[in-house]
Formats: C-alpha cells, structure tokens, sequence
C-alpha cells in the first residue's frame, strides 16, 4: 500500500516537480498506463520562409471584365453655321399665283430671246442651226482679237458640236478667203485640243493629216471648207461667233 502512495507521489512530482524525480519512479512504479496529459498551448507563427523561390513575381493574369458601365452620352455640340437659302418652294394652289409664276417665267423667256435676236441683228451675216445662231460681221482678226469681238458682242467664238453645225459654219460664204477661226486650242498642252472653258472637244472634224503643229508653232484652229486644220494663232482669219 505504501509502495503505491510513493508512486502516487512521485506521479505527482513527474507531472509539476523536478526533472531529477522522474528516474526514481522508473524503478519503484509498476508497470501500469499513465493517465495522458491535457493538450499543450498552440505555439506561435513561425518565420516567413527562406526559400529561394521566395519573392518572385507570379505569372501575369488573365484580362479582367471590363470595370463599369459605359457612361452617359455627351452634350450636344454647338449648332453649326447657318445653311444657303433654299429654292423657291412649288406656287401655291391659289390661282392667281399660278398665273403671275407663269406670266414671269415667259417674260424671262422672251426677255431673253430678245436679247439673242437684238444681237444678231448688230451682226451682217446669220445663220441659224438648230437652237444656235452662227453670226459674222465679215471682218478677220487674229485668234486673240476674235475672241475679244465674241466676248464683246456677249457671244463666244463659234465651235460646231456636231456634224449640222460643222455643215452650217462650212455654208457661211465671205467675201475673200474662207478659213473661219473655231474656239479650240492645244496652247495649254500641245497635242490636246480644248474648248474656250478648257472642256476636250466632243465633237471634230479634221481635215486629213491634221493637227500637224507645223514649224512647232500651230495652237489654234481653223475650219476650211468644212474641215479642221491648225494653225499658228496670229495669222488674220475670219471672225463668227455663236449665240
Ligand atoms: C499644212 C498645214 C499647216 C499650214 C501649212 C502651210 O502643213 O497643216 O497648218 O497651213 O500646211
Ligand atoms: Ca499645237
Ligand atoms: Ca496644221
């Protein structure tokens, strides 16, 4: 009996005293389980680590979703400059209206068909052909001076269009000479034959072997019986304009 109350002390003593007890209980207490311990206390964190993959940086990640929502549109823009007045809108249904626009829409035509009559008039020779009126006063004059004479006359230096009005300028009769000037030339590029608005020519009737720019020297144009040749600008030749 004394034997276990000494292993119950020096129980005692292994689980609160002295390291140096707990030899002693080795020899004197029967071999029976002891009771366990309770659990010890949580230690605290250990060290961040010292690996050599410490600190490297990871791989890039994956795009993110767009943040937010799209924002609200933008405030309208300052109003920009102010437009050309537009045409006239159709007449009104009102009947007297409608016959004033009339009446003023034939007096513009007459008016103006006055004015083309009142200038062949001021001319000695005419001839009409299609809705063109060819005129002459007979006289010649270089490329230059004859187109002055057209443009004075509020007409421009005769080109025919088209085969009637080539026939129609070929059957104006003078009394000397026959070469007519016609409003083209190839002075701005040699070779390419314009009209006075530096349009090409639609329309040409060249005699054979023409143009031949010949001596370097031939910009403009004159028709001979009824044929195209050019020649240098500064020779006289008749003048007919066309209204
Ligand atoms: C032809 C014409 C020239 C010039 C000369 C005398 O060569 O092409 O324009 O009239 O003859
Ligand atoms: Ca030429
Ligand atoms: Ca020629």
């Amino acid at each position: 009996m004394l034997k276990h109350y000494t292993c119950a002390a020096v129980l005692l003593l292994i689980a609160f005293g002295p390291d140096d007890l707990s030899a002693a209980s080795e020899s004197s207490c029967p071999a029976s389980a002891g009771v366990p311990g309770t659990p010890g206390h949580n230690g605290s964190p250990g060290r961040d680590g010292r690996d050599a993959r410490d600190g490297l940086p990871g791989p890039k990640g994956e795009k993110g979703d767009p943040v937010g929502a799209q924002g609200p549109p933008g405030k309208m823009g300052p109003a920009g400059p102010k437009g050309e007045k537009g045409n006239s809108g159709p007449p009104g249904s009102d009947v007297q209206s409608t016959i004033m626009a009339k009446l003023q829409s034939d007096v513009k035509y007459l008016t103006d068909r006055l004015a083309v009559v009142e200038k062949v008039f001021g001319f000695s020779m005419f001839k009409k052909v299609g809705k063109k009126f060819f005129v002459s006063n007979g006289l010649v004059a270089n490329f230059l001076k004859a187109h002055s004479i057209c443009s004075d006359a509020g007409a421009k230096i005769v080109l025919p269009r088209n085969e009637d009005e080539n026939n129609a300028l070929a059957s104006m009769k003078f009394n000397s000479g026959t070469s007519v000037y016609i409003g083209a030339t190839d002075i701005y590029e040699e070779g390419n034959f314009v009209d006075m608005t530096n349009q090409p020519l639609t329309f040409t009737k060249w005699k054979e072997n023409e143009p031949n720019d010949y001596n370097g020297a031939e910009d403009c144009v004159v028709i001979v019986e009824g044929l195209w040749n050019d020649i240098n600008c500064t020779h006289e030749k008749h003048v007919v304009c066309e209204l």
